[in-house]
């Protein structure tokens, strides 16, 4: 059985448009998934640390027959292969891609938290993950649609429509 699962892809260093671009592609290639959609491309202002470029963000569904973890190291390699190099945290990153949701487990292992520990209270996550599942429960936090609605303070432009 295959479960549904969303990766964030998020990118702030060299041409982030071309990056997040290409490496949804690789995620159209990973092995043991089927690839379902992907949202459009979003501007998004800087979370966390402030002075640092504007991100590109998205998310793309996938139905894997793959583990967690494997599904996990795999997204590990296509950071490294898009060169990304791991400093302190929230640092500028060439790619990053998070594992949103894995079906509807629930996780609180520090190497793989599920849902996302943060991803209810970030509007560059829930806005593309609205668009391409507007009703979707996240585990312990509700309605995507709803979650998105308490953070219109944070900054987000539909840049490029739907890539895939
Ligand atoms: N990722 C972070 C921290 N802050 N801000 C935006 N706008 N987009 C991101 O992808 C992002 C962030 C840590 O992964
Ligand atoms: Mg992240
Ligand atoms: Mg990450």
């Amino acid at each position: 059985m295959s479960q549904r699962c969303f990766i964030a892809l998020g990118a702030n260093l060299g041409d982030p448009v071309a990056t997040v671009t290409a490496a949804i592609v690789a995620l159209r290639g990973l092995p043991q998934t089927e690839f379902i959609t992907a949202s459009s491309l979003y501007r998004t202002a800087p979370v966390g640390l402030r002075h640092q470029p504007d991100f590109i963000n998205a998310v793309v569904e996938l139905a894997a027959v793959s583990s967690a973890p494997t599904l996990l190291e795999a997204l590990f390699d296509i950071e490294a292969r898009f060169g990304r190099q791991r400093s302190v945290k929230n640092a500028p990153r060439t790619l990053d891609l998070d594992l949103l949701l894995y079906g509807d487990s629930v996780s609180d292992d520090p190497q793989l938290t599920l849902p996302h520990p943060r991803l209810h209270e970030r509007a560059f996550v829930l806005a593309p993950l609205a668009e391409i599942a507007p009703q979707l429960l996240i585990p312990g936090r509700g309605r995507v649609g709803d979650l998105l609605q308490t953070c219109a303070d944070q900054q987000i432009e539909k840049i490029l429509p739907q890539a895939a």
